[in-house]
């Protein structure tokens, strides 16, 4: 993803929280527009295999507390055959505008204050809420699953992410039956993310999933990854992970969940809305405008594969989508 022209990538499944070890953890804690804006194209996207040193720890105050809801149990249902992408990897090279539109955002995203957090629901909801975002993590039922992320530049990973399934946040809202649509925005402090002083980008960053989707059990808010709290360039302290969809669908760093009924006009639609729809269902047979989506490179390798439809998740996605224009639905 880059502003004009702007423009870095394996580990055994056992490198991946052991559910024996989250058991005992478990029940210690007993509870608990402009010219062409656009997303790199694969030609700008490198192999990085350059050592890279991780990201130093959390803030003293938070770090402890964070860490004793991790490791998570994993979730054996969403399996996955391919090596998991290596940490420093998937925790070097992101994707996160707020903080430059390059890959190397980690050590600028340290600047993210993450205590406190003020989380709101609201919108076409029962209960509205606002709260602290570690005491909405708290209340969820936290799990570890291994999800494939496709980004629309043609580069994927497959990591271990911690958190809960979205549906329980839908569910703890309570949405009106007039609401149709989830809008999930980021936070908004160019004081802390430079990014933000671009005023050419529609901060805050939003992105949105109909109610359907939503609820799917695919749909996971991510809190932690690789067994332990979410790193601030992943996206800290919740996150989206929707891996039938394009990567930038999967928004970071969410302060606010607002139902509607109505389709959220998203960032990267609002930039670009020939390259990068609302839906952005993964389809290695629909190329982007510029490049084929037909397979990808995996992070930290040199590998590449076939990219396969909803990324490999059609089996519990498709019938989301059936009745509908299938044309609309991969852009
Ligand atoms: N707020 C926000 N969320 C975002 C982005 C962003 O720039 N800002 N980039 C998206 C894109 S394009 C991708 S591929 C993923 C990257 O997630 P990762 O850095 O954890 O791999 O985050 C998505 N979520
Ligand atoms: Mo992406």
């Amino acid at each position: 993803m880059a502003l004009r022209k702007k423009p870095g990538w394996a580990l055994a499944d056992s490198a991946a929280t052991p559910e024996s070890a989250f058991n005992d953890r478990r029940r210690l804690l007993k509870a608990m527009g402009i010219g062409s804006i656009v997303l790199a194209a694969p030609a700008v996207v490198r192999l990085s295999e350059t050592a890279v040193t991780l990201p130093p720890p959390m803030a003293p105050e938070t770090a402890a507390e964070q860490a004793a809801f991790y490791p998570a149990a994993r979730n054996v249902r969403y399996r996955i055959a391919r090596p998991l992408t290596a940490e420093t990897h998937a925790t070097t090279y992101n994707n996160f505008y707020e903080f430059g539109s390059h890959k190397r955002i980690w050590q600028a995203a340290q600047a993210l204050p993450l205590s406190p957090w003020q989380v709101t629901i609201d919108g076409m909801v029962e209960k509205p809420l606002t709260m602290d975002a570690h005491d909405l993590i708290k209340r969820m039922p936290l799990k570890e699953r291994l999800y494939r992320h496709r980004c629309v530049e043609a580069w994927a990973m497959t990591v271990p992410w911690s958190g809960f399934p979205l549906s329980a946040l839908v569910a703890l809202a309570q949405p009106l039956s007039s609401a149709r649509y989830l809008w999930m925005d980021t936070f908004n402090d160019p004081s802390v993310a430079s990014g933000q002083k671009a005023t050419w980008y529609p901060w805050p960053y939003r992105e949105g999933l109909t109610l359907a989707e939503a609820t799917n059990e695919l749909a996971f808010i991510a809190t932690g990854i690789y067994g332990k709290p979410m790193p601030k360039q992943n996206g800290a302290p919740l996150r989206l992970a929707v891996p039938w969809k394009y990567g930038f669908k999967s928004v970071k760093s969410i302060t606010r969940f607002h139902f509607s009924d109505k389709k959220p006009s998203t960032f990267w639609e609002r930039l670009a809305p020939r390259e990068y729809g609302f839906w952005a269902n993964v389809n290695p047979a629909v190329p982007h405008p510029r490049w084929s989506q037909a397979s990808e490179k995996l992070l930290g390798t040199s590998e590449s594969v076939p990219t396969r439809i909803y990324n490999g998740y059609g089996e519990f996605v498709a019938g989301l989508y059936d009745g509908m224009d299938q044309k609309s639905l991969f852009m």
